[in-house]
């Protein structure tokens, strides 16, 4: 069999890749390890930059995430109980959707059913051959049968854990990793959020975020121990903790009831570099990791996408190979700047175990610096909402 791209990966990077190729008559298939309820029912991120939103547009998937997405004009910051709005609308005209990857994913596998677009599942064994040449070919295993895929290009958007970024010859490739001393304890729950807005909260007793998904769903996060597992928490110790870690008046009343999911994940700032190698092009989390403090990772794997569609457009419309020449050079300017960020954020929020007293005193004059000045404010805003593509 051939096609023109093959798309390794059906996580948000794959989809939204694989759609916008395809309103513009590229062919792509996709290749997924699990099956499209296993990927839906990942939690993930909830925080879409308008560069996001403005690609499910040109996809043509953007009609629920506008009518169900909650616009965010700010976020609320706060330390140790004292908290503080950070108004993006105002100094970047810019704001964020509230709308979970979950729903993100759905959309994208709805819309590439509707056209009948070409998904394998539950594929194994997915080995990449030949990529450094004009004629690369990826082999599969799937129910038992070993299958070819010739193709013009590979996008390799399988996540961190993929097959894509082993592809690229050790010799070829540069990594850089930061790894962090705790995870982000994560729990759903069918209750009100307890703000409008999303809360930031740096505390003596470390980092918690308060999050949402709908009117009655609702993501919060407590910094946890890498040590810990989700079953050393009961709800009652979770709902406990998260309401030492915010604002009195929001733990006075915040709702709790039954999560309905509970996961840790750990903290990671990672880098492969170069994100293309001949005829393979690495997109997403198979690139690049953050700590989902600034809310980047999904929104980053965006931007690659943005940048890698662009290219194999240009390719097969202008038979112009600028694009995808150039590709991993533009990805990784943005991506760096939105490791950074990420790093930046999570120093800014996070209790360190090796924290001395002077350094949690640069901590808490950076976050009254980011209180008192408009300038840092724009800065933080101007990360936040998304720098430009
Ligand atoms: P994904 O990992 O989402 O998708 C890769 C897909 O490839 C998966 O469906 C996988 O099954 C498939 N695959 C893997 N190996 C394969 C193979 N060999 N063959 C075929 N298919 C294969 N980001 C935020 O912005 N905010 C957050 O709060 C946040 N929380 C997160 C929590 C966790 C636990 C994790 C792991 C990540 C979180 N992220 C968050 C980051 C996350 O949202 C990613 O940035 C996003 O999923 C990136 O999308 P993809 O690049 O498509 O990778
Ligand atoms: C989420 O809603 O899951 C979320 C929001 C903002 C973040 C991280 C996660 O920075």
């Amino acid at each position: 069999m051939r096609t023109q791209v093959v798309i390794i990966g059906g996580g948000p990077s794959g989809l939204l890749l694989g759609q916008l190729l395809h309103r513009r008559g590229i062919e792509a298939v996709v290749l997924e390890r699990k099956t499209r309820d296993y990927v839906l029912g990942r939690i993930r991120a909830g925080v879409l930059e308008t560069g996001l939103v403005g690609l499910m547009e040109e996809a043509g998937v953007a009609e629920r995430l506008h009518r169900e997405g909650y616009v965010h004009e700010g976020t609320q910051i706060s330390l140790n109980g004292e908290m503080f709005h950070l108004d993006f609308k105002r100094l970047t005209g810019k704001p964020v959707i509230v709308y979970g990857q979950t729903e993100v994913t759905r959309d994208l596998y709805d819309a590439r059913e509707s056209v009948g677009a070409r998904t394998e599942f539950e594929v194994d064994h997915v080995v990449i051959h030949d990529a450094d040449s004009d004629h690369p070919f990826v082999t599969y295993d799937q129910h038992g049968q070993q299958q070819r895929l010739d193709c013009d290009f590979i996008a390799g958007c399988d996540g961190f854990h993929g097959v894509s970024r082993q592809a690229i010859p050790l010799s070829m490739r540069r990594e850089y990793e930061k790894t962090y001393p705790f995870g982000w304890l994560g729990a759903l729950s069918e209750t009100p959020p307890v703000h409008d807005e999303l809360i930031y909260a740096n505390s003596d007793r470390g980092f918690a975020l308060c999050s949402m998904r709908n009117a009655n769903l609702s993501r919060y996060y407590i910094q946890c121990a890498l040590s810990d597992h989700p079953g050393d928490w009961t709800d009652k110790a979770f709902w406990q903790e998260l309401r030492r870690r915010i604002p009195a008046e929001m733990a006075e009343k915040l709702v709790t009831g039954p999560t309905i999911e509970k996961s840790i994940a750990p903290l990671r700032s990672f880098v492969t570099e170069p994100m293309r190698w001949g005829r393979l092009f690495l997109c997403g989390d198979a690139a690049h990791i953050v700590p989902p403090t600034g809310a980047k990772g999904l929104n980053t794997a965006a931007s690659d996408v943005h940048y890698l569609y662009n290219g194999l457009r240009q390719f097969y419309e202008e038979r112009d190979s600028e694009g995808i020449d150039r590709y991993s050079e533009r990805a990784l300017l943005r991506v760096w700047k939105a490791e950074r960020f990420s790093w930046w954020f999570s120093g800014l929020l996070h209790r360190y175990p090796d924290q001395s007293p002077f350094d949690l005193k640069m901590q808490q004059a950076d976050i009254a610096f980011l209180r008192d000045n408009e300038a840092q404010q724009r800065a933080f805003a101007e990360n936040y909402v998304g720098l430009p593509y």
